[in-house]
């Protein structure tokens, strides 16, 4: 297999505990044997062997190279829009209250019942396409818009084929217990049943890398979040979870009691909550697009989760209803300027903290032995990346080992 060498570059490894910040390394070379960094370092520390044995050569323009970008809690695949609920939230309507009245979730869930295949693949596309030109090399998809076994099934077929068409890494989460869907109205516990029945399915179609649940009054409670999480491990598949969004419902301390890989949101996180995460490993997901979208005022408890040493993750959330986003750059400055995170740890998050929310160990470092997937930025310091409010320096990715 024949070696490329990268040369000409900054390199924020991103690697943990570094100094100097974000394991910058000032004048800095890579070199890919296929699809792994074979080595990464200070260009006058490469082994002139290692050098030797490089094929091809490429000089980065002086470019700022990150890992490539990770999206670990995204809704991309749905139907329609909700821009008539955005409109009516303007007019005073609260977010719970359109759910409580059949729109929110289950207005997506009916769009998203009614197209094809093909339809749901167009318009997911789209937003795809816009995290890739910023440099995303993986993405999470959660189901969750379809609530039916044939409809979460397509659901996830439409995220798996976008993974195979696009040059990303694509997984596929089950958020079957999202919402209790129309026909289900007033019968949660029963909806469970149902989810419970779609999972083993749908896990032997080879379509589920995790399974996720909604946490909250407006969808479900501890007990019965429980019981999704007791089959997902009876499967041998890991569990994250919506929760402490719209207020404290306990979620958190239930996820880690599952070894969950990841909490998401969290603005209503107690310490109790927090230490628990803690102890389990459970990664802490902020996703300010929500924040910011539903005009939310109670902040996640950041110094708590810095306070008890939880991994901190940043994603878009991308969906219909709280945060309609496809920029992960945006939400970096949002994660600095609401959250108050520092531009290393807004980077972190969706670099090395994101791949641990999918448990992936494999990613979100420059480091030997990593995959070969990074973004060459037109930028001179990693902090230019959090800083900018519209701008995309990506001038290149290598998924994979290979530009793309
Ligand atoms: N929390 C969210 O913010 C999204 N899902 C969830 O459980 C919102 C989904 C939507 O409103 O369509
Ligand atoms: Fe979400």
């Amino acid at each position: 297999m024949s070696l490329s060498l990268w040369t000409h570059c900054r390199l924020a490894t991103l690697q943990a505990d570094t100094t100097p910040a974000y394991g910058l390394i000032g004048d800095g070379a890579l070199v890919v044997d296929g699809t792994q960094l074979a080595w990464v370092g200070p260009r006058r520390d490469l082994p002139a062997a290692l050098r030797k044995r490089c094929s091809a050569q490429h000089d980065c323009g002086g470019a700022l190279v990150t890992p490539g970008l990770i999206d670990c809690h995204t809704h991309l695949v749905y139907g329609g829009d909700r821009a008539h609920e955005f409109e009516a939230r303007l007019h005073g309507a609260s977010y719970q209250e359109i759910a409580r009245r059949g729109g929110g979730i289950n207005a997506t869930v009916q769009a998203t019942r009614a197209a094809t295949p093909e339809a749901l693949t167009a318009q997911s596309t789209v937003r795809l396409k816009h995290l890739l030109a910023e440099g995303v090399t993986t993405v999470e998809i959660k189901s969750g818009y379809g609530l039916a076994l044939a409809q979460e099934h397509k659901c996830l077929q439409v995220a798996r084929a976008l993974g195979r068409s696009h040059p990303v890494d694509v997984r596929t989460t089950f958020l079957g217990a999202h919402a209790v869907p129309p026909e289900f109205a007033g019968r949660a516990d029963d909806y469970v049943d149902a989810v419970l029945a779609m999972l083993p399915r749908l896990h032997e179609a080879g379509l589920v890398d995790a399974v996720d649940a909604f946490c909250e009054s407006i969808a479900f409670s501890p007990a019965q979040v429980a019981r999704v999480f007791e089959a997902a491990r009876a499967l041998g598949l890991p569990v994250k979870l919506h929760a402490e969004q719209l207020s404290d419902s306990g979620g958190a301390t239930l996820a880690a009691a599952h070894g969950a890989l990841s909490c998401d949101h969290l603005e209503w996180l107690s310490a109790a909550g927090a230490s628990a995460m803690a102890a389990a490993g459970t990664v802490a997901v902020l996703l300010p697009g929500a924040y910011y979208f539903l005009r939310e005022t109670k902040l996640p408890p950041v110094d708590l989760l810095r306070h008890h040493h939880v991994p901190i993750a940043i994603a878009t959330d991308c969906n219909p209803g709280s945060s309609p986003c496809t920029s992960l750059l945006l939400m970096l400055n949002m994660a600095c300027t609401l959250f108050r995170l520092t531009p290393e740890e807004a980077l972190a998050g969706v670099t090395r903290h994101a791949a641990q929310a999918l448990g992936l160990p494999d990613r979100g470092v420059l480091a030997a032995g990593q995959r070969a997937d990074f973004v060459l930025w037109d930028v001179h310091s990693p902090a230019q990346l959090c800083y900018a409010l519209g701008a995309n320096p990506c001038v290149q990715t290598v998924f994979n080992g290979q530009p793309r």
